[in-house]
């Protein structure tokens, strides 16, 4: 039988997952929103519109022409004051040394506000224990990349079965994928946020491909939404989106319990 999001907070050793799952239920919503957009008063408009809607809020913080550590304190008082999360998608790719480094220092300092980040698995193992060393002690979350929305994306097969091979390995830090679809049974518990979002057009002129909620969630049987462009491109009604999103998402999730 498929759980529910609230059943399945009880379940995660790791805190992020659990906060996140308690989250989705509280809001009732299973909706990420990914803002790209390259100036700070614009992405944190966009995100204090959104807010009410939205489980987690993806940054690509090294977009942002005019970062400054005020921008960090301005994101975390909207991630307090509309309960959601943040996951930074920095999607690490490099030795665990490096990506300790890269994590905890630098500019943008990621571990120290991002309750969620990503890495590619292509350095094999040593990237989730380098993370980890800096972010278990803060009791961060790892999504692992096991699959990419582009097209001809490389992320298949048996790449993807060594990723969640390398997740099961590491269940403390790594809550789960970056992916399509469900990619372990019922009985383990893995989160599984699917980018390449959108109800109105099916991709992009670079090689994002777009599938519709209810296909990423009752057909595929992921856990999360990431919307971008869908909500905020193209001079659309963000609020009016990101209701659309939220409500389509949720009737998804509804659907899969079978309700
Ligand atoms: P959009 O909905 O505007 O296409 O944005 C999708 C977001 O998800 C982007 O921030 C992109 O970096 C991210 N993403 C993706 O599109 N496909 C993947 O496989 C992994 C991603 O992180």
């Amino acid at each position: 039988m498929v759980k529910t999001y609230a059943e399945r907070a009880e379940i995660f050793q790791n805190e992020t997952a659990r906060k996140l799952f308690q989250c989705i239920e509280r809001k009732k919503s299973n909706l990420c929103v990914a803002v790209d957009v390259t100036r700070k008063t614009e992405l944190l408009d966009i995100v204090d519109k959104v807010g009410p809607y939205i489980c987690l809020l993806k940054t690509h913080v090294d977009v942002i022409e005019d970062f400054d550590e005020d921008l960090i304190v301005k994101l975390r008082a909207l991630s307090e004051s509309h309960d959601f999360m943040i996951f930074e998608d920095r999607k690490f790719a490099d030795i665990g040394n490096t990506v300790a480094l890269q994590y905890s220092s630098g500019i943008y300092k990621i571990s120290s506000w991002a309750h969620i980040t990503n890495a590619h698995t292509i350095p094999g193992e040593g990237i989730i224990t380098g993370l980890a060393q800096i972010g278990k002690p803060l009791g961060r979350g790892l999504l692992l990349l096991a699959e990419m929305s582009s097209a001809g994306s490389l992320a298949t097969g048996s790449y993807t079965d060594a990723t969640v091979a390398m997740a099961r390995k590491h269940k403390d830090f790594v809550i789960g994928f970056i992916a399509g679809r469900k990619l372990t049974g019922d009985d383990e518990d893995f989160i599984v946020m699917s980018p390449g979002v959108g109800l109105d057009v099916s991709g992009d002129a670079l090689g994002q491909r777009y599938r519709t909620p209810e296909d990423v969630i009752v057909s595929s049987g992921s856990d999360i939404i990431i919307v971008g462009r869908g909500i905020y491109g193209n001079g659309r009604d963000v609020v009016k989106e990101a209701k659309r999103y939220r409500d389509a998402g949720w009737e998804a999730y509804l659907t899969r319990l079978g309700l």
